[in-house]
């Protein structure tokens, strides 16, 4: 494939901090998956980070473990740009020309918005002004497709809609990103209470499974895990604890759901459960200890954060120049 075939991906998270085994197997293997055939751009939204109350050296820290955990779960700097959000000079002017363009009431009628607001804490505009800044995030690269969660959708929505404002009220520029929801990866269910997602915010930590988990803990976890009741180690619609944890093991051994129901036949929970265990603890493994390796090379990290920058810096440019002299702004002497 030529270099003007690839499609661009663009995708990004806000560095919370240490991911699930929910967002490895939901998300980000599959975006690993992307970094041949694509051009694949995944910037840390540290400002998007500061809409919510924080604390500055938390966040710093947060965004460097970020950058070393994507590393360790396959994304090769050498194959994609891994870059820092606050790095690149074009996402809060490009944020602001489409605000200038984006009604308020569209932006309150956010859910995501109302959810956080509806808990009666005060709000910032910070907060109501996101999806514009997430907007400028994809449209600054005309990225092609945007890998999220369902939770996004509507974030989406609104960026396709002010690319479609843009171009109609000035002229073509932005190409319409296509979502790409949810699609392949498993949706990995809290190992407490199979009815919810795994999330790193559970009040209750053996709800899940961190990269970062030794391995004494990962088979701990699993072995607490919620199962269903009955004792046949079967996929199904009652069966969601057991399910679950199908589910996973296929996502770490590469093997069929079925394949494994077949391993079980005639066995119990305990013996599954053992098995689910060791291939989470191996698959883990190289994660966890490139994790490690990464992590404490802060030579290594500025490298790959400064080679990122400038490359995600060089596309932004084009764009944003574009952008400025279509609205009108008085060309800048460089
Ligand atoms: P939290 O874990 O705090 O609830 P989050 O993991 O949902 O937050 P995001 O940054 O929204 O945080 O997630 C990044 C990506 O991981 C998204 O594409 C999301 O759909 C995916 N993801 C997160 N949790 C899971 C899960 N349990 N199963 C599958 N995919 C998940
Ligand atoms: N809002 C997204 C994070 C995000 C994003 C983006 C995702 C910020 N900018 C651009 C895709 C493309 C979230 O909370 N998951």
């Amino acid at each position: 494939m030529s270099d003007t075939d690839r499609k661009t991906v663009l995708t990004a998270a806000q560095p919370t901090g240490i991911l699930t085994i929910g967002n490895y197997l939901g998300a980000i293997k599959n975006w690993v998956s992307l970094l041949d055939d694509h051009d694949c751009l995944f910037p840390l939204v540290d400002m998007h980070a500061i809409t919510v109350p924080y604390e500055p050296a938390d966040l710093r820290k947060r965004t460097r473990s970020l950058v070393a955990q994507y590393i360790a779960c396959g994304l090769d700097p050498e194959k994609c740009t891994l870059f820092i959000q606050s790095h690149v000079v074009g996402h809060t002017e490009l944020a602001w020309v489409l605000g200038c363009l984006t009604p308020i009431g569209e932006l309150q009628r956010m859910t995501q918005f109302k959810d956080k607001t509806a808990k009666g804490a005060p709000i910032n505009s910070g907060l109501l002004f996101y999806p514009v800044l997430m907007a400028a995030d994809i449209l600054l690269y005309n990225a092609d497709i945007v890998p999220v969660g369902e939770d996004q959708k509507q974030h989406l929505e609104l960026t396709r809609n002010a690319a479609e404002r843009f171009n109609h009220t000035y002229s073509e520029t932005f190409k319409i990103p296509e979502p790409k929801i949810g699609t392949t990866g498993a949706r990995v269910l809290s190992l407490q209470d199979p009815t919810r997602k795994m999330s790193k915010s559970d009040d209750n930590q053996g709800a899940y499974i961190l990269l970062t988990d030794e391995p004494d803990v990962i088979r701990k976890k699993i072995a607490r895990a919620v199962t269903d009741s009955g004792s046949e180690v079967k996929s199904g619609p009652d069966k969601a604890g057991v399910a679950n944890l199908l589910s996973i093991m296929s996502g770490f051994s590469g093997k069929s759901i079925e394949e494994h129901e077949a391993e079980f036949v005639g066995k119990g929970y305990g013996d599954f459960k053992k098995a689910v265990g060791e291939v989470v603890v191996e698959g883990l493994r190289p994660i966890r200890e490139k994790f490690e390796e990464v992590e404490k090379d802060k030579g290594y990290l500025d490298g790959v954060l400064k080679a990122g920058a400038e490359n995600a810096q060089k596309k932004a440019y084009k764009i944003l120049s574009k952008v400025q002299r279509k609205v009108g702004f008085v060309e800048r002497f460089r």
